[in-house]
């Protein structure tokens, strides 16, 4: 499959000719979630956003924003973040050949994620302050040095990001009535609901946030996040505005999940679905089967990033391993028992 630039190049701000960085993005897989289907009584598909090349759907935007980032002649690139944009950053930056920084909240971002970054050469800075703080700083320092922010900020992000709305549209013939997602910076609800308009199409939006990360929920911002979540652990999202209009003018909500409903859907996916991705990703399962999702009679709930991220989390979640001597007898006893 070509990257996704080159896939959707008529919808997106790229000429032919111009530098295209890519991993090959996009095109992940729509999967119809039958046990989850039968768990909330309405059709459910999941966008397995994991399936990118660093296993997240940040890679749909960072394919943009760095390809226009050296089409601008940066030579650096950096982002805040709680660990996905990181490792995107950090693998794009090293396939065009540039410099990566990325600032994380320190001891807060899940291990793989942090594995990722650092094995793509990116400067891993970690700060003594939450993922707002960090944003805050990055845009301050981007703004008067030469080093291209590809935060969510971004338009190019937004950009590349719209394009799963379009996947979806094409795999389900444009038949869908509700889109539920897990809500952080709110870039990516804002980029769907950009792609379903240029559509035509106005799914309702049913947005997701931790409850000790929900300030869209709260109607302010939120000091001190907490959640299992830790890819939104987020509690001043920059495109708050784009994030409630798309709820609100697709005839959708946003809703809080509790850290124990993310961490059941999260199991739930796993062994009912065979589909395993990150805490975070499952705010979005979690909240569909809360909250529902209005009339809806076909949904789809995007999973935003792979399971294999954060192996600490999946680990505290299930039973430990059977130890077992090597002999037949006790083989047999650990397998048949
Ligand atoms: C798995 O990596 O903000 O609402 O810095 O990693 O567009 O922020 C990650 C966000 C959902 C929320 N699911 O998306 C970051 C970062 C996963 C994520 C979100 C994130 P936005």
């Amino acid at each position: 499959m070509p990257g996704l630039i080159e896939r959707y190049q008529s919808r997106l701000p790229f000429a032919d000719g111009d530098p295209v960085i890519s991993l090959e993005e996009g095109s992940t897989p729509l999967v119809f979630a039958p046990r989850l289907s039968e768990r909330v009584g309405v059709e459910v598909w999941l966008k397995i956003e994991g399936a990118n090349p660093t296993g997240s759907f940040k890679d749909r935007g960072m394919t943009c924003a760095v390809s226009a980032a050296v089409r601008d002649g940066a030579q650096a690139v950096i982002c805040a973040s709680t660990g996905n944009t990181a490792a995107s950053l950090a693998a794009y930056a090293a396939r065009a050949g540039i410099r990566g920084v990325v600032i994380v909240p320190e001891g807060k971002i899940a291990m793989g994620k942090l594995a990722q970054a650092l094995m793509h050469g990116a400067r891993v800075i970690a700060l003594h302050g939450n993922f707002d703080r960090a944003l805050q700083l990055v845009r301050e320092l981007s703004a008067t040095h030469p080093i291209a922010l590809v935060n969510s900020v971004n338009e190019f992000r937004v950009e590349g990001q719209k394009t799963a709305a379009f996947e979806i549209a094409e795999e389900l013939d444009e038949q869908l009535d509700a889109l539920c997602i897990p809500v952080g910076n709110a870039g990516n609800i804002t980029a769907y609901w950009r792609g379903f308009n240029e559509l035509g199409m106005r799914p309702r939006m049913f947005g997701f946030q931790a409850a000790g990360a929900a300030p869209l929920v709260h109607g302010h911002p939120i000091e001190q996040p907490e959640t299992v979540a830790s890819a939104i652990r987020i509690g001043n999202p920059a495109r708050w505005e784009q994030a409630m209009d798309a709820m609100t003018s697709s005839g959708g909500s946003v809703n809080a999940v509790s850290d124990e409903q993310i961490l059941d859907a999260y199991r739930f996916l796993a062994a009912q679905e065979g589909v395993f991705c990150e805490p975070a990703s499952a705010a979005s399962v979690a909240g569909l089967i809360a909250h529902g999702a209005g009339e809806a009679q076909r949904v789809a709930c995007v999973l935003t990033g792979h399971g294999l991220k954060d192996p600490d989390t999946a680990l505290q979640q299930v039973g430990a391993v059977i130890p077992c001597e090597p002999e037949l007898s006790a083989i047999e006893r650990a397998v048949m028992s």
